[in-house]
């Protein structure tokens, strides 16, 4: 009975679980399609490539703008090939240059002399992106050096009009990116921001796009640029009291989210691929490596997350070999490690199926939360582990508080790993061990748990978490 109520889980989508925390936030419709983005570029791109900078000042001439070889295509081959399944854009950093001819601003692309100002980044970037099958997100700075209006109220209407512009002329856009980052304008006056109005445009033109900020509305930033999320990390974030910028909640809740928030706001793991966000030609050889790259994939991706990889085109518009060698690499370690589920040969756990495993048992935990389906796995044959996947069916919330996970050699117990959450994914790595089953305790959640899926894998020893 219970065996089947776990296959079922896993497909039926629509199932209401007997004891579920009725209060628990659930995630929409776009965010759960976020989740299974998992891990996607960020791509900084603007005056600041070319004048080595992080932060421009605003004051650039737009001719400084002049990509020799933009080939947008060319980042939507290397973002596929990577397994990353979409593409942000800063179509404007704080330096207040836009990437598109904007109606609303002197700073832009038609100002440069770049295809004597008949270019349009995000025409291009878009149009790639559809042909690449990737979805397309745009980040904008609210923050604006460069903007004569910034520090007054028509500043709103301005920011307002550019998200306008964006919607219609290069939509869907899928994820928008609000920067927290914020100081004075030119004329030394701080902006007040009409959170309320833009938060009512997006929704009113572009209801599917999910929104990235300190704090929402739909995806909340992770509390730190390295890529990792706590290793406790509810999907729930309580807003109010709290703003973008400096009045964000702190670090550690970002990291971690709060287990009783009352939204739906997932994080995401924002890290670039060189120390800084722009290129700049002196970092050329310093680079991550792929395997520190899938270590940030298990601290952000196997904790629930997602990731943001940042990698900056250069001044050519392209993105260089060191970056795009390493994106290759981190594929590859991604699919040798994950291949082979040995609950079910040659499958991911996301078709995990009954068949080839045995629930042994399933052993009422009693000590907290009502309905917790502990359950016993035992492997087709003996093996050699040192990874396990569990999942949760997030569409029906985040519950699970407090696991473990117990491995046996035959009756003999030869490790136990504990761990609190679980979310959309929790990987867990651990030293190589010669297994026949596993019992997963579910110590602890919120109501029943979500338990909807399960894999183990060995993957190569260098890649155990740290
Ligand atoms: C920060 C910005 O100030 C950085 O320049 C970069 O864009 C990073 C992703 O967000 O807040």
């Amino acid at each position: 009975m219970k065996k089947l109520f776990f296959f079922f889980l896993l497909f039926n989508s629509s199932i209401v679980l007997h004891g579920q925390d009725s209060k628990l936030p659930l995630p929409s419709k776009s965010q759960l399609a976020w989740h299974e983005m998992e891990f996607y570029l960020f791509a900084h791109f603007g005056p600041n490539t070319f004048t080595d900078k992080e932060w421009g000042h605003g004051d650039e001439p737009e001719d400084v703008f002049n990509p020799t070889e933009l080939d947008c295509r060319q980042w939507c081959r290397i973002a596929k090939a990577a397994g990353a399944k979409g593409i942000i854009i800063t179509a404007k950093h704080h330096d207040g240059f836009c990437l598109w001819p904007s109606k609303y601003s002197t700073h832009t692309v038609r100002e440069s002399k770049w295809k004597n100002g008949k270019g349009d980044v995000l025409k291009e970037l878009s149009q790639a992106c559809k042909e690449y099958g990737l979805k397309f997100g745009v980040y904008i700075s609210p923050w604006d050096r460069n903007h004569p209006k910034y520090g007054t109220q028509q500043y709103n209407d301005v920011f307002v009009n550019m998200m306008k512009e964006i919607f219609t002329n290069y939509g869907p856009i899928w994820e928008l990116w609000w920067d927290g980052a914020n100081g004075e304008g030119p004329n030394g006056k701080k902006q007040v921001y009409d959170w309320t109005r833009f938060k009512k445009t997006v929704k009113t033109i572009s209801p599917n796009t999910v929104v990235f900020s300190d704090v929402g509305p739909h995806i909340r930033w992770v509390g730190n640029e390295n890529g990792i999320a706590g290793k406790t990390n509810w999907n729930y974030l309580d807003t109010s009291g709290f703003t973008r910028g400096l009045g964000a909640p702190p670090t550690e809740t970002l990291n971690q989210g709060n287990e009783y928030g009352r939204f739906w706001i997932p994080a995401e793991c924002d890290v670039s691929i060189r120390p800084g966000w722009f290129w700049h030609s002196n970092e050329e050889d310093k680079v991550k490596t792929a395997d520190q790259l899938f270590d940030l994939y298990l601290k952000s991706a196997g904790r629930g997350a997602n990731l943001l990889l940042n990698v900056p085109p250069d001044k050519r518009g392209i993105i260089t070999e060191a970056d795009s060698a390493v994106l290759a690499g981190f594929k590859k370690l991604r699919d040798e490690s994950f291949n082979n589920n040995l609950l079910k040969e040659a499958s991911t756990f996301y078709e995990f199926s009954s068949k080839d495993i045995t629930f042994r048992s399933m052993e009422p935990t009693g000590a907290f939360g009502a309905n917790l389906q502990n359950f016993t796995v035992e492997l087709p044959h003996v093996s050699t582990v040192n990874c396990i996947i569990l999942r949760e069916a997030i569409h029906l919330g985040q519950s699970v508080r407090k696991f473990r996970i117990v491995l046996y050699d035959k009756t003999k117990m030869v490790r136990e790993i504990t761990g609190t959450t679980v979310g959309r994914k929790r990987i867990l790595t651990f030293p190589a061990t010669v297994i026949s089953s596993f019992k997963v305790y579910l110590d602890d959640a919120r109501g029943s748990d979500n338990i909807s899926g399960v894999a183990a894998y060995l993957i190569d020893e260098k890649l155990v978490e740290k």
